[in-house]
């Protein structure tokens, strides 16, 4: 391996020549597009407090009425990216939005895939295309790319979720834009998740011989959730980890085409060490306190606080307390990588182990 030539051993009038038609030389930049072994990574192991966020939100709430917002959000952003650059990794984009009782964020569709994770409060509702989705304490509830959303808020008190979107990708490809719409009407029946997929395993039998739809549930319930983590704990030996991924009921895919969502138990006492892959991700405690080492960065995480790991980065995960288990949500943009044919697993460290 040579050192490749650099900027200043070219001629300045070259080099004048070269900017006045646009032109770059690329070797002395190739490393950087182009490093050996790991990609650099200007993403920060960052974590960023509920406790520290939450006063902060609440008096947006008192400073920005929702008609001067249209979401009322506070971006979680990398201080590793740029905080100007709005993403909490190169490709996921999250905010903490919040919502008081009677207020209503306007229906409208985009090009950015999007995920709400209901955080705290009661008694607000997403509407995707017409479907009244209830947010309950740790829902997840999707909004897929186009499809028309609003929020609304019928309980007391705060609502707060943590908001995900690919807006970062959408965003830097030149591609994100959005359109308003009036208040979609409502189907007058419990969400898809109540009724035609309640419970994994079994399908409305007319959906054997229809087309497979991209985006049958939109709504997947913590309760559901939390019991199908209990439940399968039982059955993972003690070095496996208990970690579920949230899927298209019809066709067993991630449910979003550039973001990936999973949950993941942490037994009392429990560190995992999770296998270093090629997608970046961030965590979010639904339920528990411990820590966590990123790229040897220590995190000390409580309820309803998120961090961030960068792509390639070595991720061990303890739970705190030797009574409880601990509850995370993750984001990654590992179905954006496969299908770009790049997702990768360094095994060398297995999950659990
Ligand atoms: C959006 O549509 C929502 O619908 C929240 O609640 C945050 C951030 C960027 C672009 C669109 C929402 C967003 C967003």
């Amino acid at each position: 391996m040579s050192a490749l030539g650099t900027l200043e051993e070219l001629p300045l009038s070259y080099r004048q020549s070269l900017t006045d038609l646009n032109l770059l030389p690329l070797w002395p930049s190739l490393r950087n597009f182009l490093p050996y072994e790991k990609p650099i990574r200007e993403t920060a192991p960052v974590l960023w407090r509920y406790d520290d966020i939450r006063p902060l939100l609440l008096q947006a709430g008192e400073l920005t009425p929702i008609e001067k917002a249209e979401r009322r959000v506070l971006v979680l952003a990398n201080p590793g990216l740029g905080l100007e650059k709005v993403r909490a990794t190169p490709t996921i984009y999250l905010g903490l939005q919040l919502i008081l009782p009677g207020e209503t964020a306007p229906n409208h569709r985009h090009t950015p895939s999007a995920i709400r994770f209901a955080v705290e409060g009661a008694g607000a509702y997403t509407v995707v295309e017409g479907e009244k989705l209830p947010m309950e304490r740790g829902d997840l509830i999707l909004t897929p790319p186009k499809l028309w959303h609003e929020h609304g808020h019928e309980g007391t008190g705060p609502v707060i979720w943590l908001d995900a979107l690919d807006l970062p990708l959408i965003h830097d490809i030149e591609a994100s834009y959005c359109i308003d719409g009036a208040t979609q009407t409502l189907a007058n029946v419990p969400d898809s998740s109540q009724t035609s997929y309640r419970r994994a395993g079994l399908l409305p039998y007319a959906a054997l011989d229809q087309q497979k739809r991209d985006f049958p549930l939109l709504r997947f319930p913590w309760s559901d959730v939390r019991e199908a983590l209990m439940a399968y704990a039982q059955g993972c030996g003690p070095v496996e980890p208990i970690r579920l991924a949230y899927i298209n009921p019809e066709t067993g895919a991630e449910c979003l085409p550039t973001l990936g969502f999973s949950a993941l138990m942490l037994r009392p006492s429990e560190e995992v060490a999770l296998k270093r892959r090629s997608a970046s991700a961030i965590f979010h405690i639904i339920e528990g306190g411990g820590d966590a080492n990123v790229d040897g960065t220590e995190l000390t995480w409580s309820e309803a606080d998120t961090f961030a790991a960068p792509t390639h980065a070595d991720i061990r995960i303890r739970n705190g307390s030797s009574k409880e288990p601990a509850f995370l949500f993750t984001v990654d943009d590992a179905p954006m990588q496969r299908r770009l044919g790049i997702y990768e697993e360094f095994s060398n460290v297995p999950d659990g182990v």
